[in-house]
């Protein structure tokens, strides 16, 4: 879809319904096997996020990524990085996730040019206003629920902050993350969101693509 059009926003709003974020060290299989039934789930974007002290380095995280890549490509997912513009750059990835303590939102749209999907943690009005304005084309809100996957996360928020950023008129494609699980995913949506984020309770399921499609059917339900 091309640039800046009310049809480019409403694609990703689209792609967000049901996110994938995972690395290696998230996964109980391989992470091959783990995106692809993911995918076979009805996973609709797919975030490499290769981060902690056992994360992939050097060649063996470029190979990972590729072949990640292949996988989504096959399946016309699109393939964002997590807060890395040289890696996405080199892949020729999708887009790029940056947090608050990463690059700078308006550098990585600067980079990356009009077309690819720049995404920005937010945790807070303040803070998505600021995204916006750099330049993000979605935003991460979270964390909703206590999640044990990021070792440096911010104070649960609840679904307040998604509430709040959708009474104040804000628009932009947002998802929900942190904690989020079949059984909780509901909230997040009646909240405003377009869909959640998760790690753990697909990559770190016993079968990926059933977890998948259980968080599906509840986002779809309440979209
Ligand atoms: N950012 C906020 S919470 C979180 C990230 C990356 C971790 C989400 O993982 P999980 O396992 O879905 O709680
Ligand atoms: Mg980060």
């Amino acid at each position: 879809p091309r640039i800046g059009t009310a049809e480019r926003i409403d694609w990703i709003r689209a792609r967000l319904s049901l996110y994938l974020v995972m690395g290696s060290v998230n996964c109980h299989q391989s992470p091959e096997q783990v995106l692809k039934q993911a995918i076979a789930g009805g996973i609709t974007m797919f975030q490499y996020r290769e981060k902690g002290k056992q994360a992939l380095r050097g060649q063996q995280y470029v190979e990972l990524a590729r072949r990640l890549q292949d996988i989504c490509r096959t399946h016309h997912v699109p393939f964002i990085v997590n807060d890395d513009l040289e890696l996405a750059l080199t892949l020729d990835a999708d887009g790029v996730h940056v947090g608050q303590d990463d690059a700078p939102a308006e550098w990585i749209r600067q980079r990356l040019g009009p077309n690819k999907i720049v995404g920005v943690s937010a945790h807070s009005l303040v803070e998505a206003s600021r995204a916006i304005a750099a330049g993000a084309d979605y935003l991460g809100v979270g964390p909703v629920y206590p999640t044990v996957s990021k070792e440096d996360a911010q104070p649960v928020r609840g679904t307040e902050v998604i509430q709040q950023l959708r009474r104040s008129g804000l628009t932009i494609p947002v998802v929900g993350i942190g904690g989020i699980n079949e059984h909780n995913a509901a909230p997040v949506i009646r909240a405003g969101a377009d869909g959640v984020a998760v790690i753990s309770a697909i990559a770190a399921a016993d079968a990926p693509a059933e977890a998948a499609h259980m968080l599906k059917k509840t986002i779809v339900q309440y979209l």
